[in-house]
C-alpha cells in the first residue's frame, strides 16, 4: 500500500483501486443565476476552489487513475424530485423553474453542466444523481465494484451537504474515504470547518483529510 500524509493519520491506498470523485462542480452551484444563488448564497466562495479542483483532477489524470464526476439534477418531468425537496423554503427559483441558465437543476440544461474548467473528458464516468448522496438512486456502487475501487478521494461542493453525504454513504459501504480539504467548499465557512472536524474525529470515523498538493504528490 502507498501512503498519503493525512489527518487524523496516514491514508493507505493502492493506486490500482483508487478513484477521485468530484461532487457537483456544476454551474448551478458555482455561477450566479443558478440553484445555489437562488437560495441566497454567495457563489464566489465556491468559484474560488475551481483551480484547486482542476489541479487535483489533472493529478489523477496524469497518474492514470479514474476520475468520476457527479451532477445533482432531475429528470425534465421532475418525477425523481420529491415535492418535499422542490417545495422547501422560499428560494427565488425552484427546481425546474426557468432561470438564466435554463431550468434549475434539470439534466441537460446549461446550469446542470459541470463548469468548463473541470469538464469531464472522454472515458470519465459522470453520475447524475437526484439526491444529495451519490449512491442513492444511481449506479455508482455497481461502477465502483466493477472497477475494483476500494479507496475514494473526494472533492467538490458543498462540503457539508453532497460531499459529506456521499462520503458517509461510501464509508458505510466499506470504502476508505479521503477528502481534499482545499478542493471542497461550502457557502458557510463554519459548516465546512465543522464538517472537516466531524469527518476525521474519533479515529477517522467517516474518513481522512489532506490537501490537494499532498495528494497529487503521493499518487505520482
Ligand atoms: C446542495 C450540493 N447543497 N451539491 N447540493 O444542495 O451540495
Amino acid at each position: 500500500m502507498n501512503i498519503i500524509k493525512a489527518e487524523p493519520f496516514d491514508f493507505a491506498f493502492d493506486p490500482s483501486s483508487t478513484a477521485l470523485i468530484v461532487i457537483d462542480m456544476q454551474r448551478d452551484f458555482i455561477e450566479p443565476g443558478g440553484f445555489g444563488a437562488s437560495l441566497g448564497n454567495d457563489v464566489s466562495l465556491l468559484q474560488a476552489i475551481v483551480p484547486t479542483v482542476a489541479k487535483l483532477i489533472a493529478g489523477f489524470r496524469k497518474a492514470g487513475l479514474p476520475v468520476i464526476h457527479t451532477r445533482e439534477c432531475h429528470k425534465t418531468d421532475l418525477s425523481d424530485c420529491p415535492p418535499a425537496k422542490r417545495d422547501r423554503g422560499d428560494p427565488a427559483l425552484r427546481i425546474g423553474d426557468i432561470g438564466p441558465m435554463g431550468r434549475v437543476l434539470i439534466a441537460g440544461e446549461p446550469g446542470a453542466s459541470i463548469v468548463p474548467a473541470l469538464a469531464p473528458i472522454n472515458g470519465e464516468v459522470v453520475i447524475d444523481k437526484p439526491g444529495k448522496g451519490a449512491f442513492y438512486a444511481t449506479h455508482l456502487g455497481d461502477i465502483l465494484q466493477q472497477r475494483g475501487i476500494k479507496q475514494l478521494v473526494f472533492a467538490g461542493v458543498t462540503t457539508e451537504v453532497c460531499v459529506q453525504t456521499t462520503m458517509r454513504e461510501a464509508n458505510d459501504r466499506g470504502y476508505d474515504c479521503l477528502l481534499a480539504t482545499d478542493a471542497t467548499e461550502s457557502y458557510f465557512p463554519a459548516f465546512k470547518q465543522a464538517t472537516l472536524e466531524m469527518i476525521a474525529a474519533q479515529g477517522a470515523i467517516v474518513g481522512w483529510l489532506a490537501k490537494t498538493d499532498t495528494i497529487v504528490e503521493a499518487i505520482h
